[in-house]
């Protein structure tokens, strides 16, 4: 198959397309925590990542532009060893990605999926991205051939994790990293707004999936492998006692609360060399 040799013209620079399966992947990818290690150092590391931490690869045409958004705060450690894995990883399957995390500003009761809400807006403000990751900061990808793509339905990837014995906890599940086009992102009207604190949002978002006539796919358990860094529930992100009550009532919410309800104030966009940081104003619970 010479299919890869065929020309892209979008630039102007011809290039050809990269081929279907990266030559660089791997397999499984040991993942430590070296102690000490700096922004600048994973920096150094990779000279090709540019501001904003956007990356195209330079010989080839990428098939594929994927957004990884990060739903963010006080994570600044676990941050770092996600950048440190991500951005190898993501080059090495000769993507043209762009990495962005959604801070909280203030420090009301999280919200993790309307932070994916403005992800999911201001990204596909800047470019055409043709998959989105929604990308917990603290889950490391263990395996090269979890290949950060769109399937035809959404996808959840972290199947397997260590925290749960590198097995689905249940059917349903749906936390952690999932990918979606922005097609299927705005069939199921994104995310729900309105889970603050901890748990349920999860739920609510597979639960989406299938009101919105789509069903989820998952790479294999050998593949979809994450190692979770450790950590203790935050503070500012307390279980909510709400979630079983909503999670009973998203067939009659889903699509009155959602991508098209999700209000917020952006308080400032930086183009930092490994990521672009979006701060943003989610309000308070209504
Ligand atoms: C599980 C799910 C997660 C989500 C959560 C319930 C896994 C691996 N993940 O995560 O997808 O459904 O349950 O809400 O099972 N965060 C911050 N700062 C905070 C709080 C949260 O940055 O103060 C972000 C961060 O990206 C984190 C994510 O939100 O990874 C999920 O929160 P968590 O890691 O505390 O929850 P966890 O591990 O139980
Ligand atoms: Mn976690």
């Amino acid at each position: 198959n010479l299919s890869h040799l065929s020309k892209a013209h979008s630039h102007g620079n011809e290039m050809p397309y990269c081929p279907k399966t990266s030559p660089l992947i791997g397999g499984p990818i040991h993942v430590s925590f070296p102690s000490g290690l700096t922004l600048a150092e994973v920096q150094r590391k990779n000279p090709l990542v540019v501001r904003g931490g956007r990356y195209r690869p330079p010989d080839c045409e990428a098939k594929h532009r994927t957004a990884i958004i990060i739903p963010h705060r006080h994570r600044e450690h676990h941050l770092k060893f996600l950048l440190y894995y991500l951005h190898p990883f993501l080059q090495r399957q000769q993507l043209h990605y762009g990495i962005y995390v959604i801070h909280q500003a203030g420090n009301y009761t999280f919200n993790r999926a309307k932070l994916m809400n403005v992800g999911f807006r201001e990204a596909m403000k800047e470019e055409d991205w043709d998959c989105l990751f929604f990308h917990d900061v603290d889950l490391i990808p263990e395996d090269d051939r979890n290949t950060y793509v769109c399937d035809s339905n959404p996808k959840h990837a972290a199947i397997a994790m260590d925290k749960f014995g590198y097995k689905l906890p249940y059917k349903m599940y749906f936390g952690g990293v999932s990918a979606l086009t922005p097609l299927h992102y705005l069939k199921m009207n994104g995310f729900p707004n309105n889970y603050w604190g901890w748990g349920g949002e999860d739920d609510d978002i597979g639960v989406r999936v299938s009101l919105a006539g789509m069903f989820i796919t998952r790479p294999t358990l050998k593949v979809g492998r994450y190692k979770m860094i450790k950590h203790k529930l935050d503070k500012g992100n307390g279980v909510n006692p709400k979630r079983f009550n909503m999670l009973a009532k998203t067939r009659s919410t889903w699509k009155l609360d959602g991508m098209n309800t999700a209000d917020y104030e952006t308080i400032s966009r930086q183009y930092l060399p490994l990521y672009t940081n979006i701060t943003v104003n989610i309000g308070t619970e209504a």
